[in-house]
């Protein structure tokens, strides 16, 4: 009997050629530009498999195709089967549906060692997404070395406490907690990635979230107004009033650390956050009121927007792209600026209608670090409740786009992983998968409109055969019955959120 086909994500076509044998390990691979470009047709017959890519990065989603084909032991980082293992003989032909296939770790909250970064790559290859975005800044850590600041993680990248969970009563870890990765682990993981065809993208969040850098340089803060000198890296979650002050001199320092980050980073995107900045210390800050009243400016918000133009030209100038949350959209943007939305639809939709290209990746459906099931066992109650199933009738078209010219703007999904609940490896494999299998398959796959989708035949690929493959590659993945008892986290308190969730179907 010809081996069961379990591919996920799942192909444009599959067409069985009859039978089924050994594999002798023979693969011939070749480029054919009238694919598309990350396209690919796979042919496994008697003689071995031929993987034909509309460019290498097609070859190389060919060969995560054969991988699944070839059985358990290609997950494994040796093969233990003696026999060789029966491939079935059959025709793949496939291409993703979108460009960008995201996902970002926020390695600011809780820092990950680069080891379980590079096994990232590895598990985003292996499902054929192609962007890690690294969120490696933000008020309660820098995790990115810059050779001329070095207080930035000296004292930016490490803070005595951390808070456990994101509710009351306040629980701490008492552990002081931190770490940051060199630039030349960083030049690693873009080599790593590069190989294996993930582009990094690396963001710098300005104005908002940047406590640790006014705490490593208080001259960063907004001095006339708050004591910025006795600010310390931040230990706790949640909105922070201490945001970046609007002067020359900052702008300069933050060109100064994103000059470094173009000699890492070559991918075309630099992130720039942009996001939940509140405006507080700049209506009280003489210096901000004074730079609204030189620009010319209506407000604090006209502040914002003019702080991200900046950089919107400054990267611009050197050939890449700005990209930052839909915040950045208040105000206009530069033409080559990209929008990654992250409230509902609603960004999204404006940035696209608006001539911007957009990356989907709304809380409301795509936050991973949201509880994945109801019930007092689920760790650590956070969020919304997105299930596998709801991640799986995830549509990254907003509804308003679909069928307009507008829809060519969406270049892409991501799905997003924030740590403040999610400490350690274990915690980012069990917020992160199975989910990030379905995320995959959203991205990739042409799939039906949500309502027609075939959840139980994802399902049962999941079990018959992937849930065996994370197995083999080590990922302490959420059981589909529930947390194992050392994946829970009793009495560690969260916040659900109280608003009813609203999904592509009310958006
Ligand atoms: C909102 S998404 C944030 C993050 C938090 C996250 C928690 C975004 C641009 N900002 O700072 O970590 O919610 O889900």
């Amino acid at each position: 009997m010809a081996p069961e086909v379990n591919l996920i994500p799942a192909p444009r076509r599959i067409e069985p050629t009859g039978g089924s044998g050994p594999f002798a390990g023979e693969v011939r691979t070749g480029v054919d530009p009238s694919l598309a470009p990350e396209g690919y047709r796979l042919t496994v017959t008697a003689d071995g498999a031929e993987i034909v890519g509309g460019t290498e990065a097609g070859v190389f989603w060919g060969r995560q195709t054969l991988r699944q084909l070839l059985g358990l032991d290609a997950f494994r980082r040796a093969p233990i089967e003696r026999e060789p293992v029966t491939v079935p003989y059959l025709i793949v032909e496939d291409a993703p549906r979108f460009g960008w296939r995201g996902f970002m770790l926020d390695v600011a909250r809780h820092f990950l060692p680069k080891d379980d970064v590079l096994r990232y790559v590895d598990l985003l290859a292996a499902h054929k997404l192609n962007v890690l975005h690294l969120h490696l800044t933000d008020d309660q850590g820098w995790r990115i070395e810059i050779a001329r600041y070095p207080r930035l993680t000296e004292v930016g990248a490490w803070r005595p406490r951390t808070r456990m969970g994101w509710g009351e009563p306040a629980m701490w870890d008492e552990r002081p907690h931190g770490g940051f990765y060199t630039r030349d682990d960083l030049r690693e993981i873009v080599a790593y990635a590069a190989g294996r065809h993930v582009t990094v993208v690396p963001e710098i969040d300005l104005p908002g979230h940047a406590q640790a850098a006014i705490a490593a340089y208080p001259e960063l803060g907004n001095s006339d107004v708050v004591d910025t000198a006795a600010l310390e890296v931040k230990t706790d979650w949640g909105f922070n009033r201490n945001v970046l002050a609007p002067t020359d001199a900052v702008l300069r320092f933050y060109e100064g650390v994103l000059e470094e980050v173009l000699e890492i980073f070559p991918g075309p995107f630099v992130h720039i956050g942009g996001d939940e900045c509140f405006k507080d210390q700049w209506r009280a800050s003489p210096t901000a009121q004074a730079r609204i009243r030189d620009l010319g400016l209506k407000d604090e918000d006209g502040l914002q927007s003019w702080m991200i133009r900046h950089y919107d030209h400054w990267l611009t100038a050197r050939g890449r792209r700005l990209i930052g949350w839909d915040e950045i959209l208040e105000g206009g943007l530069a033409e080559g600026a990209a929008v990654m939305c992250w409230r509902w639809y609603t960004g999204g939709v404006a940035a696209a209608e608006a001539g911007h290209d957009v990356v989907m990746c709304p809380q409301q459906e795509v936050y991973l670090d949201h509880v994945q099931a109801d019930g007092a066992e689920e760790p650590v109650p956070f969020g919304w409740v997105h299930t596998l199933e709801d991640v799986y009738r995830f549509e990254p078209i907003p509804p308003r786009l679909a069928g307009t010219p507008h829809a060519a703007r969406v270049i892409g999904t991501q799905a997003n992983l924030w740590t403040e609940v999610a400490e350690d490896r274990g915690r980012v494999d069990y917020q992160t998968f199975p989910r990030l299998v379905a995320f995959a398959e959203v991205a990739w796959s042409e799939l039906p409109h949500p309502d027609e989708r075939d959840f139980a035949g994802f399902e049962r690929r999941m079990n018959a055969a992937h849930y065996a493959r994370l197995d083999a590659l080590g990922v302490a993945y959420r059981p589909p019955t529930g947390p194992r008892p050392w994946q829970r986290r009793p009495g560690v308190p969260g916040r659900m959120h109280d608003r009813p969730r609203r999904t592509w179907r009310t958006a």
